[in-house]
């Protein structure tokens, strides 16, 4: 059987087995080819495991500065107000290293749009515990589990964010087809409302990572299901009316 991937998303890359960076690469192709605005799509992506994606993406990309992506693409959309500026990050770098970053352009409202790719660590250098590691969670610096004693608890951006004035807040995931499409919905709305210039978006998906989890491809999908929606519920948050 053919497989019909969007041109603008090539097939090569170099992610673990069972990374759902594609997946979310296929979303972004898809709905770019939807609204029309592939040759519009200025990504700036983090110097995390999506920074692989430079390889491979077709859209003109720049890498930013760890947990700076937001603060870039925002100053891309400011003199390319005609393009589309994605800002491309993890957890790690929306709400540990770069959290200033994502509450002032929140509180801004910025013109900007970012995607946080939260898989509950820094998966890039090795595992280690992020602002969303779950309580209980094993990492390379937490070998016994998260505890709240000592490394606080989960950060929720719904919980952050929830009462800010800007434009849109949602969380998706990717341990299902229903739950992809879902995604789909929520990342599309978002972009019509960055293409609208209607303030600062934020979507975030949940996704595995395999490799830092110690789980196969299966299991960890099984575990957002069972262990990591539980936690951070998904749906939508805040969804502004248009443009007043
Ligand atoms: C200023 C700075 N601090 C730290 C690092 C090291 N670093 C690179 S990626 C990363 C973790 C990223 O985690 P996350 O943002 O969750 O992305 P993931 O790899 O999980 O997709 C860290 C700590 C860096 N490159 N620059
Ligand atoms: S380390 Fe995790 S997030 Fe990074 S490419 Fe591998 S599975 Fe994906
Ligand atoms: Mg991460």
């Amino acid at each position: 059987m053919k497989c019909s991937v969007p041109a603008s998303v090539k097939y090569d890359h170099t992610f673990c087995q069972g990374c759902a960076q594609g997946i979310v690469n296929r979303l972004i192709g898809e709905i770019m080819e939807e609204l029309g605005t592939t040759e519009k799509l200025i990504v700036t992506t983090d110097v995390a495991c999506g920074a692989m994606n430079v390889d491979f993406w077709d859209f003109d990309t720049i890498v930013g500065a760890h947990g700076r992506p937001i603060p870039t693409a925002t100053g891309v959309r400011k003199v390319r107000k005609d393009c589309l500026s994605l800002a491309h990050l993890g957890d790690g770098a929306a709400y540990n290293i770069g959290m200033a970053e994502t509450m002032h352009a929140a509180i801004r409202d910025d013109d900007v749009m970012a995607l946080v790719l939260n898989n509950c660590v820094f998966a890039m250098t090795g595992g280690q515990t992020s602002a969303t590691t779950m309580l209980g969670q094993r990492t390379t610096t937490s070998v016994k589990g998260r505890k709240k004693s000592v490394e606080g608890s989960p950060f929720h951006v719904e919980k952050a964010l929830g009462d800010m004035d800007i434009a849109y807040l949602a969380r998706g995931s990717v341990d299902s087809v229903a739950a992809i499409r879902k995604t789909k919905k929520y990342l599309k709305k978002a972009f019509e409302k960055h293409k609208n210039h209607e303030g600062f978006c934020l979507v975030e998906i949940l996704t595995p990572c395999p490799t830092n989890w110690g789980l196969s491809p299966v299991d960890s999908m099984k575990r957002i299901r069972e262990q990591v929606i539980p936690e951070f519920p998904v749906g939508e948050f805040i969804d502004r009316g248009g443009n007043e």
